[in-house]
C-alpha cells in the first residue's frame, strides 16, 4: 500500500485502507492527524460532532467556558499560530474555543482528513493482517495499521438512571448536548441536577434568565471565583513576547500551568500569614488558588486550612446561614475537581433560586411534571437540566466496541477498571494508542494531549523504521503502571474522600468500578517517564517485527 498520499478527502470510497484512523477532532485528535500527515501517512479521522472542537463543540450550555486561561489552554506546536491568535477573555467562552478550533483546522486544512457527524461503532483488530477494521454507525468501513483514540477524558455523558426519566413532559437536556440554537428559559421554572464544574458555570447564568431555578445538589463543591475579565490587545501582545518561557514553565509544572511552584507549606505556616496568602490567591481567582501552597493536596492540616478558608468565604457571601451550610463541603479540598465560578455563591442570594439537598433527601423519580424526592415532595419544573457529568476516562472508550487480539473486548478487559502502560497502550490491543487515555494525568489538557500525540508520532516513526508490525503494552508493564498510579494517588488527598463521588475514582457513575483513573504524579513527571520509556527503546512495550503489514 502506498503511504505517499497525504490525507484523504471526504469523497474517498468505502472499505478503504489507510495508515491511521484517528477518532476525535478535539485537541488530541486534530494535532495527531496533523502530525501523521506531516509524516506522510494516510489518515482518516472520525468525529461524531458536525465539526471540530471535541468537548468544546458539544458543551454549549449557558456559561460554558474554560477553567484555564486561554493563553496556555491551547496548542504550542506552531509559533506562528501563537503569534496570530488573540484571546479576548481570560477564560474563553465556548464560542471562542469553537472559533479557535476552526482557525486551527483552517490553518492546517485538517477538515479534509475527517468524516464529521460520524460515530465509530466498532474497531476490531484483525490478527491475520495486523490491521484495525474500523466501522462507523453509518456503515462505513476503513482498515488501518494504527488506531489512535483521542476521545477525551470527559466526553461520554453520564445520565443517571432516574426512574420515570422518560415520563417528563417538558424539555430536558444534558448539558453536554445543549442545543446549538439555545434553550428558551425566560419565564420558565427550571430544575438543574448537578453542581460540578458544569452546574457551577450554568447556575448563575440560568438564574438570570429563568423565572425560578431549583438546584438539586447532592455534594457541594469548593468553588473558586474565576475572576474572568477581558484580555486587552496590549496584554496579549505582552504574553506573545514570553511564550517560550510560558511553555517551558508548563512543561515543568505538576498540572501543566505556566506557574512556579509556591515553595511554601500551609501546614507549618502561621495562620495570619497563611490567610493573607489565601486572600491574595482568592482575589486573583481560578486554579492558582490550588497552588498557593505546595502541601494542600498532601497534608491534611494544610488541606483543612484551605477548605476552611473557602467555607469562610461561602459564609461571608451567602446570606442565609442554612443555605451557606448546605453549600459548604466537608470532604478534603481537591478530592473532587474544584470548579471555578462566576457569581456562583451569589446566585443563591437571589429570590428566584432555591437549593435542595438531594444527599439527605435523594431523588426517587422524575415525574411528568418534575422531580420527586424521598420525602415524597414533588418539585415541579418546566425545563429539566442534567448537569450530571461524564462516564470519565474510560467511558468514551468502552462505549465503542473495541476488540483486540483473541477477541478480547476492551469493555470486558476494563470491567474492573482500566489497565494501561502510561495511559497510552493496553495489552492485547496492538497499535492502538490513546491520547488522554485512562491512567494518564489530568492536567491542563492541551499541552499534555499535544505531548502525547508527539510521543505516539515518534513511536510510530520508530515502528516504521524498524519494520515492526505490532506494538503493545506488556501485561507486566500495565500491572506496574496500575500499581504505581494507585500508590501515588493514595499518597495524595485527592482520593481521601472515599465516600465522595468523583470521576477521578469512577465513583460518580453508578455501578462503575471504583478505581483511580488518573495519574496524579504530576504532568511534568509523567512526560519525563514517557520520554525515558522511549529512550529505553520503549520499555514496557512489546514490539513485534514480523512480516510488515505495509510496504515502506
Ligand atoms: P461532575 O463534576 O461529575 O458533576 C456532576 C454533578 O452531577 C455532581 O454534582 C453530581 O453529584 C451530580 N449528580 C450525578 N448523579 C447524580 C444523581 N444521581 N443525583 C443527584 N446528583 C447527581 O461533572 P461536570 O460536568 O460538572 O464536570 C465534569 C468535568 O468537566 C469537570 O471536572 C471539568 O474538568 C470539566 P455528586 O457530586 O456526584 O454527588
Amino acid at each position: 500500500m502506498s503511504t505517499s498520499a497525504v490525507g484523504l478527502t471526504t469523497a474517498q470510497p468505502q472499505n478503504r485502507e489507510v495508515d491511521a484512523v484517528v477518532i476525535g477532532a478535539g485537541f488530541g485528535g486534530l494535532y495527531m492527524a496533523h502530525q501523521l500527515r506531516e509524516m506522510g501517512l494516510t489518515v482518516q479521522g472520525y468525529e461524531s460532532a458536525p465539526d471540530v472542537g471535541g468537548t468544546w463543540y458539544w458543551n454549549r450550555y449557558p456559561g460554558a467556558r474554560t477553567d484555564c486561561e486561554g493563553y496556555y489552554y491551547c496548542y504550542s506546536f506552531d509559533p506562528e499560530m501563537l503569534q496570530q491568535w488573540n484571546w479576548t477573555e481570560r477564560y474563553p467562552t465556548q464560542p471562542e474555543m469553537q472559533s479557535y478550533f476552526g482557525y486551527v483546522a483552517d490553518k492546517f486544512d485538517l477538515r479534509r482528513s475527517y468524516r464529521f457527524g460520524t460515530r465509530v461503532e466498532s474497531a476490531v483488530f484483525d490478527e491475520n493482517t495486523d490491521r484495525w477494521q474500523v466501522r462507523t454507525e453509518t456503515g462505513e468501513q476503513t482498515s488501518a495499521i494504527y488506531l489512535i483514540t483521542a476521545v477525551g477524558i470527559l466526553s461520554a455523558p453520564n445520565l443517571p438512571n432516574f426512574p420515570g426519566i422518560e415520563s417528563f413532559t417538558g424539555p430536558a437536556y444534558h448539558t453536554a448536548y445543549w442545543p446549538e440554537e439555545g434553550v428558551e428559559l425566560a419565564g420558565k421554572r427550571v430544575g438543574i441536577i448537578g453542581t460540578g464544574s458544569t452546574g457551577v458555570q450554568a447556575i448563575p447564568m440560568i438564574a438570570e434568565q429563568a423565572e425560578h431555578l431549583t438546584v438539586f445538589q447532592r455534594t457541594p463543591n469548593y468553588v473558586i471565583p474565576a475572576r474572568n475579565r477581558p484580555v486587552s490587545q496590549e496584554e496579549m501582545d505582552e504574553i506573545k513576547t514570553r511564550y517560550d518561557e510560558v511553555w517551558a514553565k508548563v512543561r515543568r509544572h505538576w498540572f501543566s500551568f505556566p506557574f512556579d511552584m509556591a515553595n511554601m507549606l500551609a501546614g507549618s505556616m502561621e495562620e495570619n500569614e497563611r490567610t493573607r496568602i489565601y486572600e491574595k490567591a482568592w482575589a486573583n481567582g481560578g486554579f492558582p488558588f490550588l497552588f498557593s501552597f505546595d502541601d494542600l493536596l498532601f497534608d491534611p492540616v494544610a488541606n483543612e486550612s484551605a477548605a476552611e478558608f473557602v467555607r469562610g468565604k461561602i459564609r461571608e457571601t451567602v446570606e442565609d446561614p442554612a443555605v451557606a451550610d448546605l453549600l459548604s463541603p466537608r470532604y478534603p479540598f481537591g478530592a473532587k475537581r474544584p470548579p471555578s465560578g462566576t457569581g456562583y455563591y451569589e446566585a443563591f442570594n437571589r429570590d428566584n433560586v432555591s437549593l435542595l439537598d438531594v444527599a439527605a433527601n435523594a431523588i426517587t423519580e422524575i415525574t411528568p411534571r418534575g422531580v420527586r424526592l424521598t420525602d415524597g415532595t414533588e418539585h415541579e419544573v418546566d425545563v429539566l437540566v442534567f448537569a450530571t457529568g461524564f462516564d470519565a476516562s474510560t467511558g468514551a472508550m468502552t462505549r465503542m466496541n473495541i476488540v483486540g487480539r483473541d477477541g478480547v473486548v476492551l469493555a470486558d478487559k476494563w470491567a474492573e477498571g482500566p489497565n494501561t502502560h502510561l495511559g497510552i497502550s493496553t495489552h492485547g490491543f496492538p497499535n492502538m494508542f490513546m491520547i488522554t487515555g485512562p491512567q494518564s494525568p489530568f492536567t491542563n489538557i492541551p499541552p499534555c494531549a499535544q505531548n502525547t500525540a508527539d510521543w505516539i508520532a515518534e513511536a510510530i516513526t520508530h515502528l516504521r523504521r524498524e519494520g515492526a508490525s505490532r506494538m503493545e503494552a506488556t501485561e507486566a508493564a500495565e500491572q506496574a503502571w496500575t500499581e504505581q498510579i494507585t500508590a501515588i494517588a493514595e499518597q495524595t488527598l485527592l482520593t481521601a474522600g472515599k465516600d465522595v463521588h468523583s470521576w477521578f475514582t469512577g465513583t460518580n457513575v453508578e455501578g462503575k468500578a471504583a478505581v483511580i483513573n488518573v495519574f496524579f504524579g504530576g504532568a511534568d513527571k509523567y512526560m519525563d517517564i514517557c520520554e525515558q520509556v522511549a529512550a529505553d527503546n520503549y520499555s514496557g512495550f512489546e514490539i513485534t517485527t514480523t512480516e510488515p503489514a505495509y510496504a515502506n
